[in-house]
């Protein structure tokens, strides 16, 4: 499942301009994932009382957005050699937060939505399939993580 070079290179090129606004990233794709399944709203506990308009407008939505975007691209930076980033990932959301996979799944399709939106000419089909594939090693990798600590989500 590793990815070759031409692929991290197609993501990091993206990524770059993720980077000039983590946290405009960030929130869009929470924003997107709360409309599109509002199931992923109820394992937040600070956020899961509010409305579309507030959550749209919370300062700590949009730095949940930075802290989410932030730890993708260390990993993402890491181009496969990201052990150390995921591991306590997949601990706290295993046995803290208890997120489902099918939620890292959510999100992942969210992020490459969003992604596909914001930069239409720095994320074409090879972009796009490259960070498919990193999405998809991303959940495979906490699913097993996930198993370590007894959670089968
Ligand atoms: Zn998460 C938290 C990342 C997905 C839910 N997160 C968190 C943090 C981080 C993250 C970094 C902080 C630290 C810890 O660990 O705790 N996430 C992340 C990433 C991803 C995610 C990178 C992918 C991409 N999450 C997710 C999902 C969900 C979640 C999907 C659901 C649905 N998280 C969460 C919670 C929390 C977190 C609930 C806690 C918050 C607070 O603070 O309260």
């Amino acid at each position: 499942m590793a990815l070759s070079d031409q692929e991290w290179h197609h993501i990091l090129h993206v990524w770059e301009k993720v980077e000039a606004d983590l946290t405009g990233h960030g929130h869009a794709v929470l924003i997107r994932l709360f409309h599109d399944d509002p199931d992923a709203l109820k394992f937040f506990e600070r956020f899961k009382h509010m409305k579309p308009d507030e959550l749209q407008h919370s300062e700590d939505v949009k730095k949940h957005g930075n802290t989410v975007f932030t730890a993708l691209g260390k990993i993402i930076k890491k181009k496969g050699h990201h052990e150390a980033e995921l591991k306590p990932l997949a601990k706290s959301h295993a046995t803290v937060h208890k997120i489902p996979i099918k939620q890292l799944e959510h999100i992942s399709a969210k992020i490459i939505d969003v992604l596909k939106e914001k930069h239409p000419a720095d994320f074409g089909a090879d972009g796009q399939a490259a960070m498919k594939k990193f999405l998809d090693m991303f959940c495979h990798e906490m699913a097993a993580g996930y198993k370590e600590h007894g959670f089968h989500g």
